[in-house]
C-alpha cells in the first residue's frame, strides 16, 4: 500500500510536467518533445525513461524518439510526410482506444489520479505509442508486450489493464484491431533503418555521434539534389498572351526598356536551363517562389474553366519571370497582373479573376499579399542589371550584339571576369501593403460560387 502511494505521488508530479508540454501543430510540421511524455510513464515502467533503452537496440528511448520528433518538425525532409502520417495515425488510434480509461474513471480509480492527471497519462501513452508503433519489432512484439501485457507493473499492459475495467470489452480484440491499423516504418526509424538513405544505419550514426544533436544531424543529413535544368518556352507563352494583348508578343517591348519581351525572357530561360551558371540557383529559387504564389492565386478550377489551362499556365510562367523585374513588381507588373495585363485599360488577371468573385477590396488585398512576397532580382535580370557581373549592363550587352543568341552569349559569359562571381543580393521589398489573412480554401469556395460572374473577358 505504501509503495503504491509513493508511486502515485511521483506520477502526479510527472503528469504536472507533461500538462505543460502538449504538442503544437504548426502548418504541416508537428512540434513534440517525447522526453516529458516518457517521463510521465516512468512510474508505471521504469524502463521507459528517456535514458533507458527499452528495446535494447543500443539507442536510448529519448534519443530514438528524438529522431521521430526531428522528422515531424521539419516539413522540408523528404521523409516528413510518411512519418507524419504514421505518427498521427498511430497516436490517434491509441488515443481513441484508451480515452475510455479517462471517461470511465478507470485510471482515476486505479491510481488515485485527478481527471487531468488521468488524461495526461492517456496523452502520454498516445504520443509515445504514436512514435514507437512505427518500430516493427515494437508493433509486432515489444509494443505488443508494452501496450498489451506488461506495460504497467509487470503483468498488465495499458490495453489489458484499461479494458479489464470496461464491462463487456475484450482487451485482446481491441488490441488486435489496433495492431492491424498501426503504420510501421522500421526501414526509416528503427536502429537498422536508414532515415536519410545514405547507406549507414541509424544505429551506426548514433554510435558515431557524441550526443543527441549530432546524432540527429548525421541521421537526417540529406544531400541537396543535383540542380536540374528547367526548360520554359517563354516565346510560346508570350505568343499565346499576345492574342489578348498585342504588346505582350515576343517582338514587342512591353516595358519600353529597349529589349523586346521575348529576348528579355530568353535571358531567364537560359539561366533556368543551365544549372552550371553561378546565378542559376538564385534565379531558379526566385522563379519557383513567384510561380508558387501565382499558381496558388490563379491556378484554380473556376479560373481554368473560364480562361483555359494553357492561358493560365502562360500567365503564371511569364508572370513568375517578369515579377523579378523591380519595375514590374512596383509598377508595371502591377499593371500586367493587376490592371492592364489583358486588353483593357484597367483589368489585369487578378482583377478579372477576383474583383467580382470576392469584391474589389479583397481582390486588392490578395494582390498586395502576392506583391509583398514576390522575389525580385532586378540587379541580375533587368536592363540595368548585370547578370554576369562584368560591369556591363544587360542592355549594353543587348545593344552591342543586337540578336538573341549574341545577347545571351555575351550577357551570360562568366569566363571573362574570373571564376564564380558573387551574385548581387536580392532587391529589398519595402513599404508594400500586406493583405489581411484570407484563406485560400475560402477563396476557392468564393471563386466557385462566383464563377458565373467572372466571365468578363472582352
Ligand atoms: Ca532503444
Ligand atoms: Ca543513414
Ligand atoms: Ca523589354
Ligand atoms: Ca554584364
Amino acid at each position: 500500500m505504501r509503495r503504491t502511494r509513493i508511486r502515485v505521488w511521483s506520477l502526479a508530479a510527472m503528469v504536472a510536467v507533461a500538462l505543460c508540454a502538449s504538442p503544437l501543430a504548426v502548418g504541416q510540421a508537428i512540434t513534440v518533445d517525447f522526453d516529458p511524455y516518457l517521463t510521465v510513464l516512468t512510474p508505471f515502467s521504469s524502463s521507459v525513461g528517456p535514458n533507458q533503452d527499452r528495446n535494447n537496440d543500443g539507442i536510448p528511448n529519448g534519443d530514438e524518439l528524438a529522431l521521430v520528433s526531428a522528422i515531424l518538425a521539419d516539413e522540408s525532409l523528404p521523409i516528413h510526410e510518411a512519418v507524419r502520417e504514421a505518427f498521427v495515425t498511430n497516436r490517434d488510434r491509441i488515443a481513441s482506444d484508451l480515452q475510455v480509461a479517462v471517461d470511465e474513471g478507470i485510471l482515476q480509480a486505479g491510481f488515485s489520479l485527478s481527471d487531468a492527471e488521468a488524461q495526461a497519462v492517456v496523452d502520454a501513452l498516445s504520443i509515445v505509442g504514436g512514435g514507437w508503433m512505427m518500430w516493427g519489432n515494437i508493433g509486432e512484439g515489444e509494443a505488443n508486450a508494452r501496450f498489451q501485457t506488461f506495460y504497467y507493473n509487470g503483468s498488465d499492459g495499458a490495453y489489458d489493464m484499461i479494458f479489464a475495467g470496461v464491462p463487456g470489452a475484450d482487451a485482446v480484440d481491441v488490441w488486435t484491431d489496433a495492431l492491424g491499423e498501426f503504420i510501421v516504418l522500421s526501414d526509416i526509424i528503427a536502429q537498422t533503418g536508414d532515415a536519410n538513405g545514405d547507406g549507414t544505419t541509424n544505429l551506426d550514426h548514433y554510435q558515431a555521434a557524441s550526443d543527441r544533436a549530432e546524432y540527429l544531424a548525421m541521421a537526417l543529413a540529406f544531400d541537396d539534389p543535383e540542380p536540374e535544368p528547367l526548360i520554359i518556352d517563354f516565346d510560346a507563352a508570350l505568343t499565346l498572351l499576345a492574342n489578348i494583348d498585342s504588346t505582350l508578343a515576343p517582338d514587342q517591348d512591353r516595358n519600353q526598356d529597349g529589349i523586346p519581351n521575348g529576348d528579355e525572357l530568353a535571358l531567364i530561360a537560359a539561366i533556368l536551363a543551365d544549372p552550371s551558371l553561378p546565378i542559376h540557383q538564385q534565379v531558379y529559387d526566385a522563379f519557383m517562389a513567384n510561380h508558387a504564389i501565382l499558381e496558388a492565386d490563379l491556378n484554380l478550377p473556376a479560373v481554368i474553366d473560364v480562361y483555359g489551362q494553357d492561358l493560365i499556365d502562360a500567365v503564371i510562367n511569364v508572370g513568375a519571370a517578369w515579377m523579378m523585374w523591380n519595375s514590374f513588381g512596383e509598377g508595371e507588373a502591377n499593371a500586367l497582373l493587376r490592371t492592364v495585363f489583358f486588353n483593357s485599360s484597367r483589368d489585369g488577371v487578378y482583377n478579372l479573376v477576383y474583383d467580382d468573385a470576392v469584391g474589389e477590396e479583397q481582390a486588392d488585398a490578395i494582390w498586395e499579399a502576392a506583391l509583398s512576397q514576390f522575389v525580385m532580382l532586378s540587379g541580375i535580370v533587368s536592363q540595368t542589371g548585370d547578370a554576369n557581373g562584368d560591369g556591363t549592363t544587360n542592355l549594353d550587352h543587348y545593344l552591342a550584339t543586337g540578336d538573341r543568341s549574341g545577347y545571351l552569349n555575351s550577357a551570360l559569359d562568366f569566363d571573362e571576369n574570373g571564376e564564380d562571381p558573387t551574385p548581387p543580393p536580392p532587391d529589398p521589398i519595402e513599404g508594400l501593403p500586406v493583405g489581411g489573412p484570407l484563406g485560400l480554401g475560402l477563396l476557392g469556395l468564393a471563386l466557385v460560387g462566383g464563377a458565373a460572374y467572372i466571365i468578363r473577358r472582352k
